[in-house]
């Protein structure tokens, strides 16, 4: 990539960064929703409390995760795979919020996706310290469906990277707030999380948690 694609596009709506031919920074686009994820996020997570996941070469992640709608993203010495019911109970995952649900497609929309409907939610929380490793998000059936990530207390480095795991990383802070699109020629970029810094954040307190939604099935 190169650089002038951080540059300010006149095309776009004050706050929003084009981050590639189909991705898009909305920053700040999840605050009016905040109100309604907070609470809804926390149902979520006392039915599926968020767990250090073993990836299949034995490591603990750092970030907990949990997920809610039909399918949830796990991870264990089998491998990666979407599950329809949390391994920890047994149980289907929580069902979707309707903010949650509301919110994801309002920015798939603003950022040329129409239509999205995810039926996966993948909740990480960070705890200070945790982070991400590069990766790409390939497990899901249909890769012309977009992702979209939405960023929740602490404040991270967002690590941008391209088609391949060795190509130049760019660091992006990414805020309360902030929501991330992107699909189509970028579906397959590389990105990850660094560190997360201590903080005291006024919502979320010593954590930061990022909603993923993806269509899995
Ligand atoms: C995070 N996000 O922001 C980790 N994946 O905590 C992701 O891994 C991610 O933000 C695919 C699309 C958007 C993302
Ligand atoms: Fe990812």
């Amino acid at each position: 990539m190169t650089a002038d694609l951080f540059e300010p596009d006149p095309a776009l709506a004050g706050g929003t960064r084009r981050l590639g031919a189909q991705a898009l920074l909305l920053h700040g686009f999840a605050l009016p929703w905040v109100d309604a994820l907070w609470p809804a996020l926390q149902v979520v997570i006392a039915q599926a409390p968020p767990r250090q996941l073993l990836t299949p070469g034995g490591q603990r992640m750092s970030a907990a995760l949990s997920n809610c709608g039909a399918f949830g993203w796990v991870s264990d010495r089998r491998g990666y795979r979407y599950s329809a019911q949390d391994p920890d109970s047994g149980r289907p995952w929580p069902a979707l919020p309707v903010s949650f649900l509301a919110l994801a497609r309002a920015a798939a929309a603003e950022a040329g996706f129409g239509g999205f409907v995810p039926d996966a939610c993948v909740v990480n929380r960070y705890a200070v310290g945790a982070r991400m490793g590069l990766h790409q998000d390939r497990d899901e059936r249909d890769l012309s469906q977009p992702i979209v990530s939405v960023s929740l207390g602490l404040p991270a480095v967002f690590l941008w990277g391209g088609a391949r795991r060795t190509d130049r990383a760019e660091r992006m802070p990414l805020r309360h707030g902030d929501v991330l699109v992107w699909g189509g020629v970028d579906r397959l970029r590389f990105h990850g999380v660094a560190p997360v810094r201590t903080a005291v954040h006024a919502l979320t307190g010593a954590v930061r948690f990022n909603l993923t939604f993806r269509r899995a099935g």
